[in-house]
């Protein structure tokens, strides 16, 4: 008992004086980007003149951006300034066109952007946050905060931005069972067995950290979607959720299962051109909007890996979406229409199915549709070359689907920033209308003057008390954010931004952390999928490597598919000796990646199947470049470990503890996955590594016997 007690005693006396000796510690990731420490003591009184008061009208927005002022400024300045009606000096002046208190808004500012000026009004300095509308004012209040947050001036300001896509949606794929599928931040968020009566404070914590890089809408179901969520008592526990978003500015939507009349309304059919099913279908949008007035619209995926869709019944994915969108088109609801298609009854190369399935419909879809395209033709790969549907159905709106949940980089252990990947994707040339027309450009309607535009990310979100499974996860909702706001964004610049908040503002731990972030993505490519491979990870739960899988009944589900590696070589040939891939591409997109000998090495086993002793730019034999790169991968996640540890006392404690955890996880893991896909390729190219260069000795067949049936996120 006694022994007990000096057990507690100790514990106690050491928690508190651990927590006196070290002031960054007890931080646990909840606060994300929105931490609003205490900014240096030199800054405070210059921010504080020009912050010394909020002047705002009513609404229930403009309420969420005042009081999110007064918690960053209460935060990073020592002291809330107050509400007030009266404009007095160095207020900040919240207007929008409804009140403007005689500031001129320009005329062409969009309904979600924001100006923010220093000026003058009725003779007081101050600062004015203008919107195009409420929500313009709320975004305009987080871009005034993250000023002070990253340690620039707020002094002479003349801003104005808009988001550049309409639709910046998270698709949540949670279960109603609150499983995530894909999801490696434990449970899902919504409650759905205790909505509508419950709704978790979280929400508006969710919302805010949305508002913040101008999130906009939600899908909360996932796109594997059961007809439940559609009935009344779930639409009501939608309704809770999306009552809190709304002040925030976002919309809900909900992924619909295409066999719902049957499923619900008992109907022998779902057929889109049956006449009952269309009716019920409008019943359904009827009943959804009196529920929830501003629903966004569905996210359907139809003849999908199992779902049902339009082709149950020999129609059109245009026919199938085109009735949804019918339904919905009276309300102001958008269907997003998933382009991620591919059959088992094919023998036609995956990475082509898409594409022959949804280009022939250009033209077709209804003007409220948006097909909801991956970046890649597989399927969300470390590395992937842009989908060919980009920039081929110039008369139909296509939006980005991008995966921030890391499926197939590590889960939410492994640190890689997605930002690059993403970056390298909107900037890749389509040259449908010659050189220049980027991704980025066909999704935000420049390239063929859309109206409707947008970007989607599946989110990495869970209730993990740090939301994303890890801090480091956290920079890519950030990021996902951003490049939803203008995908002309630049991933460092966003790095920059998102470690300042994150973790510090002292230049010298920026410039530790941004590079290593920068890098990290490139290092899972080339410890798990280097020089263009695809596809090699352990089937179903996709964790770890299975390079060796090759006996699943769905060809296209063995990894041995994509790589192709057989005793003359390695690779998946995508030429005209081959499937023929490339031809999907405008000839001048393609032309770079015709001859193995000029293609980009990162892509080169993505096209090309070549032999072992393939010539690299290097000088090294393909075999001897593939070892070197696996291996490079496994040094770059050291020395990330290293760098980290560098920043030891820099960094909170709990925090620094747990992303020090996760890279000993990832360098073990990095090293897994070098070891064991080198085992199995020279196992059939059955060439010696390269001089210093070893491998532990574990067979292909220790390897395989690895099985992990609690691996967390199944499908
Ligand atoms: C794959 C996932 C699967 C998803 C599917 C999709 O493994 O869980 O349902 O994509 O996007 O990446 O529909």
């Amino acid at each position: 008992m006694l022994r007990r007690l000096l057990i507690a005693f100790c514990l106690l006396f050491c928690a508190t004086t651990a927590a006196h000796a070290d002031p960054l510690k007890g931080e646990d990731g909840y606060d994300l980007w929105l931490r609003y420490r205490p900014v240096e003591a030199a800054k405070i009184s210059d921010y504080k003149t020009r912050s010394s008061v909020i002047v705002t009208a009513k609404s229930p927005t403009l309420d969420a951006a005042a009081s999110e002022l007064q918690r960053g400024l209460g935060g990073m300045l020592g002291a809330t300034p107050p509400n007030s009606s009266t404009i007095a000096d160095g207020a900040i002046v919240l207007v929008t066109p409804a009140d403007n208190r005689g500031f001129a808004i320009p005329a062409d500012l969009d309904r979600e952007g924001f100006v923010i000026k220093s000026t003058t009004l009725d003779g007081h300095p101050v600062t004015v946050i203008a919107g195009g509308s409420d929500v313009g004012v709320l975004y305009g209040a987080f871009r005034y905060l993250k000023l002070i947050q990253t340690g620039q001036t707020t002094a002479g300001l003349d801003i104005q931005d808009a988001p550049k896509l309409d639709l910046r949606v998270l698709d949540h794929w949670d279960n109603l069972d609150g499983h995530v599928e894909r999801g490696y931040a434990g449970t899902s968020l919504w409650d759905w067995w205790r909505l509508p009566d419950l709704v978790d404070t979280r929400y508006t914590d969710y919302a805010r950290a949305n508002a913040s890089i101008g999130i906009n809408g939600a899908v909360l179901n996932n796109v594997n979607a059961k007809a439940d969520s559609l009935t009344e008592p779930y639409l009501k526990k939608a309704a809770a959720i999306a009552e809190t978003l709304r002040p925030y500015g976002m919309k809900i939507y909900l992924s619909a299962r295409f066999s719902a009349p049957m499923e619900l309304g008992g109907l022998k059919t779902a057929d889109p051109e049956d006449p009952a099913v269309a009716a019920w279908w409008q019943m359904k949008a009827n009943e959804i909007y009196s529920i929830i007035p501003d629903f966004g619209g569905f996210l359907v995926k139809a003849n999908s890996e199992g779902q049902p869709g339009p082709g149950d019944y020999k129609r059109t994915h245009a026919q199938g979406a085109n009735m949804l969108a019918k339904a919905l088109k009276p309300h102001g609801g958008i269907v997003m229409w998933r382009a991620f298609v591919y059959s088992e009854h094919d023998a036609t190369d995956r990475a082509k199915q898409a594409y022959l399935e949804f280009q022939p419909s250009d033209g077709q879809f209804a003007d409220n549709v948006l097909v909801q395209i991956k970046n890649g033709a597989i399927d969300f790969q470390p590395r992937e070359p842009f989908h060919p549907l980009f920039g081929a159905m110039p008369k139909t709106q296509q939006m980005m689907e991008f995966q921030i949940t890391k499926e197939y980089l590590g889960f939410a252990t492994h640190l890689a920033y997605l930002a690059p990947m993403w970056e390298e994707a909107l900037q890749a040339d389509t040259f449908a209308k010659g050189k220049g027309s980027t991704v980025a450009n066909v999704i935000d309607g420049t390239l063929d003057g859309h109206k409707l535009t947008g970007m989607a990310g599946v989110a990495n979100i869970g209730d993990d008390r740090n939301w994303t499974g890890s801090d480091f996860d956290q920079a890519n909702w950030y990021a996902f954010g951003r490049f939803a706001w203008n995908p002309e964004s630049k991933s460092a610049d966003i790095a920059t931004d998102w470690a300042r908040m994150t973790w510090s503002n002292d230049p010298k731990v920026v410039a530790t952390i941004v590079p290593m972030m920068m890098g990290s993505r490139e290092a899972v490519v080339h410890y798990m999928t280097p020089l263009g491979l695809a596809h090699l990870m352990d089937t179903g739960h996709h964790y770890g490597p299975g390079p060796w899988v090759s006996e699943l009944g769905r060809p296209e589900w063995n990894p041995a598919y994509y790589h192709k590696a057989d005793a003359n070589g390695i690779g998946f040939d995508r030429t005209k000796t081959g499937s023929n891939a490339l031809a999907q591409y405008h000839p001048a997109a393609a032309k770079p990646w015709l001859d193995p000998k000029k293609t980009d090495e990162r892509f080169l086993l993505w096209f090309h199947h070549v032999p072992w002793d393939f010539k690299m730019k290097s000088g090294r034999p393909l075999w001897d470049e593939l070892v070197v790169t696996y291996s490079q991968g496994v040094d770059e996640v050291s020395a990330m470990r290293k760098t980290w540890a560098g920043l030891e006392g820099q960094i909170d404690a709990a925090r620094f503890d747990a992303v020090t955890a996760n890279l000993t996880i990832q360098e073990r893991e990095a090293q897994w996955w070098r070891d064991a896909c080198l085992t199995y390729f020279q196992s059939i190219s059955k060439r010696p590594l390269p001089a210093g260069l070893t491998l532990p000795g574990t067979t292909v067949e220790d390897y395989r016997k690895r099985v992990f049936p609690y691996a967390p996120g199944r499908g």
